[in-house]
């Protein structure tokens, strides 16, 4: 081949690759439990994703700083943040079990970088001015929006009207720009009240789940799916390289070394290659979900599906199956973040920039 042909060859394969990207947006609550963490993990360091925005939806201030701080590890600080107003210094203690820990505010203290470094929670977007821009800037019918947690943010997307990001309804911007709504949370086909449904306000979640018709399709992955992948054992205890991994010390902090469900990680993983070897739907007949005011939610069989396109997932593979998966893409992912500096860092004091401090205490 002649030299210009290389070269054209080159620029057309790396456009391809742009072009095959996945269009990510990641609304997250990143506060009660760690799966959140290993999500966004996925999300960064996917080769086939290109991240348009993460809002989160619980209003802790370490939430948006412990996302900053992630994406930025994984060479993401450019992706904008947003969280809803007003802000809270909460932090996440077990009172249930007792047994699992806080790390939003370690891991935002610790790990501190990208656009929300420690301190500045409050320069993070309005999450529905942030949907609102990401998703005006996007080719049309090319957004794929994960729903990991809380469903308030979406509400607030869905009744938004012109604004300096789009002269469309957030209805209209949804129906134009978004290819695909993935939800984590419900019981399938019917049952609850589910935790991301109740948690923080049922009526909102009902509000999206039940007048979404026109955003593409919506696939629910249940409580049922993720509740026996049982993930972050192998990026816990792999030292080499990950000393200073900001999830996997997310992932000790939280859990002590015990591994933990995959909800959130294996809705990001369908969301970025589709159903796969790990899942499969659960209603090839049809039907469409229905969320009650109380959280709970049914699926209504019925043919004519209202104008809806609802799916929802099952694991196709065994649990160990999707486990071992899962691990192998936080491992590749945490360890794609470590150049030849992060492997030089493999020192456990580097963990910890306030040491020197307690030292002196
Ligand atoms: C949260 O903590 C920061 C830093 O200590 C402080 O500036 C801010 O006022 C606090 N916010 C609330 C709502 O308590
Ligand atoms: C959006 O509007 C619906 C009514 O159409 C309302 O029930 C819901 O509370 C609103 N969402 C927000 C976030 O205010
Ligand atoms: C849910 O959100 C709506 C709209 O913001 C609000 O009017 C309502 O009071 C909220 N309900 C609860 C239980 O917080
Ligand atoms: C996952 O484990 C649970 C609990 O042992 C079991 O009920 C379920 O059938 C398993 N799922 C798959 C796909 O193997
Ligand atoms: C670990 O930190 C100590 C003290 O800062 C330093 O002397 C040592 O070279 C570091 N080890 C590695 C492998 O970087
Ligand atoms: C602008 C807007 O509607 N924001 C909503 C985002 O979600 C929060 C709750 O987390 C709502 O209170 C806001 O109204």
């Amino acid at each position: 081949m002649k030299r210009l042909d290389l070269v054209l060859l080159f620029i057309a394969s790396i456009t391809l690759a742009l072009a095959t990207k996945k269009n990510l947006i990641i609304d997250t609550d990143l506060f009660s439990d760690v799966d959140d963490a290993g999500a966004l993990l996925l999300a960064a360091t996917s080769p086939d994703v290109n991240l348009l925005a993460v809002n989160v939806n619980h209003p802790s201030s370490y939430s948006a700083l412990t996302a900053s701080a992630i994406l930025a590890h994984y060479g993401k600080a450019h992706v904008p943040i947003g969280i809803p107003r007003p802000l809270t210094n909460t932090t996440f203690f077990d009172a249930w079990f007792f047994a699992l820990g806080e790390y939003t505010s370690k891991v935002a203290y610790h790990f501190s970088g990208g656009s929300l470094p420690w301190g500045r929670a409050e320069d993070a977007w309005n999450p529905v001015v942030l949907y609102r821009k990401a998703l005006a800037e996007a080719e049309d019918g090319s957004v794929t929006i994960v729903s990991i947690g809380f469903l308030d943010n979406l509400s607030g997307l869905l009744n938004s009207t012109a604004d300096t990001h789009s002269p469309l309804t957030g209805r209209d911007l949804v129906s134009r720009k978004v290819a695909e709504l993935v939800v984590m949370g419900g019981v399938y086909p019917s049952g609850g009240p589910s935790w991301n449904f109740w948690g923080s306000n049922a009526s909102l979640a009902a509000h999206v789940i039940n007048t979404w018709d026109r955003g593409g399709r919506v696939t629910f992955l249940g409580n049922d799916v993720g509740k026996h992948v049982l993930t972050g054992g192998p990026l816990m205890t792999t030292m080499k390289g990950l000393a200073t991994d900001p999830v996997r010390m997310a992932y000790i902090y939280y859990s002590y070394y015990n591994p933990r469900p995959s909800w959130d990680p294996l809705a990001v993983l369908y969301a970025i290659n589709g159903l796969g070897d790990l899942f499969e739907h659960g209603n090839e007949g049809g039907g469409y979900n229905h969320v009650e005011p109380d959280g709970t939610n049914r699926w209504v069989w019925d043919d004519e599906q209202a104008g809806r396109d609802h799916f929802f997932l099952r694991l196709k593979a065994d649990n160990e199956t999707a486990a071992a998966e899962v691990d192998r893409l936080f491992l590749r992912g945490a360890l794609s973040a470590v150049g030849e500096k992060g492997l030089a860092q493999e020192n456990a004091s580097s963990l910890c920039r306030s040491c020197g401090h307690h030292e002196e205490l």
